[in-house]
């Protein structure tokens, strides 16, 4: 059987068959209201055990419908201490969301070495081939509130928390390799132009308005950055199919204390994924938490995502010779000039017990370092160095935050520093301050001037200024070079996201400001999003310095050109009806499954269908609520009579209209020609259109679907192309 229908069940089995497939371990370690008592001893609920329901402070409860009243109708009484205890927990249950990044998701895994760097580094986790450290992970969106849709044109976050043998590694990135600006100064200005205006409170996870495009377009370092935020990258399918960058270089250091200069990266084993614009936003209609859901599915699914992590080690000489300063975050080093190294991978296999627990309080700082890993002086690392901290205190409330067991290391902690809110473990001993007289034991831990971090020693001379370093002065030419390297179709995409966004903006002034930036990356681009606002072309804005024209392309800065080989980890929406071709739905099914990808069975009842062997195949989705823009490839079965029902109801054809519009590949089986006409789509059947008469099609099909999209159709089903 497909795997689709295994997973079916499973996401419907109660919550306690659920825990079965947890990995032992965890299973057996799982208890309530843990850990209780000073030995840290739990109580386990056994397979089978009801607990007692009891206050926080462990006294059984004999009734929770009910508050204390004086008399059947009277009034409630003060002395109802369960009840004001329940509602006093409950009115502190919100705590700050974060001020960027507040909507993200996470999951747990592991990072396994697959190179050693020992010749490089002294880091730990860099050192034994084979050798595995736990890891969480926290994707998000940046703009939007902690409630909204996941599929918002946004940068997305790529947070992961390492727990090493040496103390923890927080490599706090990006899904885009480049940043708006390049002095920590101006963070909080750019986050409030993103966010909703202050006066109206909207719009909410979105840069289509004045004040975000007003700021931009007075600030030319982030044109660079636009490049990427107006590309796919901004709408990706799903986390499993993004990039992740740490964007700074960084330093390693070996026994010696010498320097390396290193960028990460991390690069998804599935390829690279986005949807379209005109799905995104439909996406967010029909499944805010499609992004949420899609991570949770894979893992549940045993299907764990996974990403290589890159390496680019280069030196001073190179750094001295390189166009661009390396300081400086936004700009990239192409991966054709530096090549990538492969050392491990990163897998997440575990999702969170938790939302709350996990994923709302872990607390990334980037000043989480460990030895043999150290900081350059971008001035956009060294702002955030003070932020993380700072923010979690605010929205943890407490210094104890690395109290919280998703936050604590994982390796042997030992240290002075005590009390505070919610302090969970105190050092223990005679001694809280160091030197001390009282020896091992009770004198508490000593620092080791061998194994501790050491800071790369680093002359540094000169007089205190606020300047932007004249390396930083070149604002257009990575621009350009991203521009140049995609192909005809994403930059068809760069220049409708510009138009849509620009379109948003009220005042025609910074419409054209934007535009006067444009002409420095492509004069063709800047002509298309003006043909498409609808404004002459103006003055080209001033250039600090005259941009470098003929940068070469990068295949790497594509997601076209670095997309997946197969259908492998994504989904086909499969519509049926009652009386459809029972082998041809075998058949598909079990070539969905060879493939590694999954299936959704859409149908008009929820209950499913009765094929035409007579048995019931269940549905995951009733056709309103599993509309095509869910699915990276659509197919359609249905009996004769199944058909004509299809081709009188709205959400049915919506389902084949818009796989049509976003260029998905559709298998077009028995019963679907009066779906066709019915849509108008019956002349336009074009080769991304694949015929399934029969069970013999289905592998065909299933293969044909590696390119993901059948770009060659968008010219003809959207306008904006017949404007460029
Ligand atoms: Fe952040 N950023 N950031 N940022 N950032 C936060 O920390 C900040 C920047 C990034 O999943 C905050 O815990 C400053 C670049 C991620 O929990 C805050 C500057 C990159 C996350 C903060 C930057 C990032 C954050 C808000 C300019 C990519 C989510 C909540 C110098 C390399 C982490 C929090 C998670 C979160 C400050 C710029 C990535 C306020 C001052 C560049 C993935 O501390």
């Amino acid at each position: 059987m497909a795997k689709s229908l295994t997973r079916a069940a499973d996401s419907r089995a109660p919550a306690k068959s659920r825990q079965k497939q947890l990995p032992a371990s965890r299973a057996e370690s799982r208890a309530f209201g843990e850990p209780q008592g000073e030995g840290g001893e739990t109580h386990q609920i056994a397979e089978g055990d009801v607990a007692t329901l009891t206050t926080a402070q462990g006294v059984p409860v004999a009734d929770d419908q009910n508050s204390l009243k004086q008399g059947e109708r009277g009034p409630t009484l003060m002395e109802d201490f369960h009840f004001r205890e329940k509602i006093f927990h409950f009115d502190h249950e919100r705590i700050p969301e974060r001020v960027v990044h507040a909507r993200g998701f996470g999951a747990h895994g592991y990072f396994e070495l697959t190179e050693s760097l020992a010749d490089i580094t002294r880091a730990d986790i860099f050192q034994r081939v084979g050798e595995r450290t736990e890891a969480f992970v926290r994707f998000s969106t940046v703009a939007g509130s902690k409630g909204s849709a996941d599929l918002a044109r946004d940068v997305r976050g790529f947070a992961v928390k390492l727990y090493t043998k040496e103390g923890n590694w927080d490599l706090v990135g990006n899904n885009i390799p480049v940043f708006f600006i390049q002095d920590a100064m101006k963070f909080p200005d750019l986050v409030h132009a993103a966010k909703p205006e202050p006066d109206r409170g909207f719009p909410q996870a979105q840069t289509a308005h004045d004040n975000f495009w007003d700021f931009i377009s007075l600030t030319p370092e982030s044109m660079h950055m636009v490049m990427w935020i107006m590309s796919d990258r901004t709408i990706p399918r799903s986390f499993r199919f993004m990039e992740g960058f740490g964007v700074h270089t960084f330093r390693l250091l070996d026994e010696d204390g010498r320097s390396t200069f290193v960028k990460f990266h991390w690069k998804p084993k599935l390829g690279l994924q986005s949807v379209a614009w005109n799905e995104a936003v439909k996406i967010n209609g029909a499944d805010p938490d499609f992004h949420r859901r899609d991570l949770w599915a894979a893992i549940e699914a045993g299907d764990f995502p996974e990403w290589e992590l890159g390496l680019q080690l280069f030196d001073e000489e190179f750094a001295d010779s390189f166009e661009f300063d390396v300081l400086d975050s936004t700009k990239i080093i192409p991966e054709e000039l530096v090549p990538i190294r492969t050392v491990g991978r990163l897998v997440l296999d575990r999702r969170v017990d938790n939302f709350f627990a996990e994923t709302e309080q872990v607390a990334f700082c980037t000043q989480n370092i460990v030895p043999g890993i150290d900081f350059t002086n971008d001035p956009l690392l060294q702002g955030r160095n003070f932020s993380y901290l700072d923010t979690q205190l605010k929205r943890l409330g407490s210094p104890n935050f690395m109290h919280l067991p998703i936050n604590a290391p994982r390796c042997p902690f030992a240290h002075f520093q005590q009390d505070g809110h919610m302090a969970m473990r105190n050092p223990v001993g005679r001694a809280n301050y160091e030197p001390n007289s009282w020896g091992a034991g009770i004198g508490g831990p000593r620092e080791d001037p061998a194994r501790g971090f050491k800071s790369f020693a680093e002359p540094a001379d000169g007089e205190k200024l606020r300047i932007r370093p004249e390396s930083f002065a070149d604002h257009y030419s990575q621009a350009r070079q991203f521009y140049v390297s995609q192909t005809p179709i994403e930059q068809k995409h760069i220049g409708d996201a510009l138009v849509f966004e620009l379109s948003k903006v009220e005042r025609a002034d910074i419409r054209s400001r934007m535009l006067s930036h444009l002409i420095h990356i492509d004069d063709g681009l800047a002509r298309t999003v003006g043909n498409g606002l609808g404004l002459a072309l103006p003055e080209p804005a001033k250039a600090t310095r005259q941009p470098i024209g003929d940068l070469p392309p990068s295949d790497a800065l594509s997601i076209v050109k670095r997309g997946p080989q197969s259908f492998a980890g994504r989904k086909l929406g499969l519509l049926v009806t009652d009386g459809a071709d029972a082998a041809l739905v075998q058949a598909l099914l079990n070539a969905v499954d060879e493939a590694g990808a999954m299936v959704e069975i859409v149908a008009p009842k929820i209950g499913g269908a009765t094929l035409s062997d007579g048995k019931i195949l269940g549905a995951h989705q009733k056709i309103d609520g599993g509309p095509s823009v869910l699915y990276d490839a659509v197919a359609i079965v249905a009996s004769e009579e199944g058909g004509q029902m299809l081709a009188m109801d709205a959400p049915a054809k919506d389902f084949l209209t818009d796989a049509f519009a976003h260029c998905k590949f559709i298998g077009l089986g028995p019963g679907t020609e009066p779906l066709l006409a019915r849509t108008g789509l019956a002349a336009d059947v074009d080769d991304g259109c694949i015929s399934l008469s029969g069970k013999a099609d289905a592998k065909a099909f299933v293969a044909a679907l590696a390119p993901l999209r059948f770009w060659a159709r968008e010219p003809l089903v959207d306008l904006d192309a017949l404007e460029t």
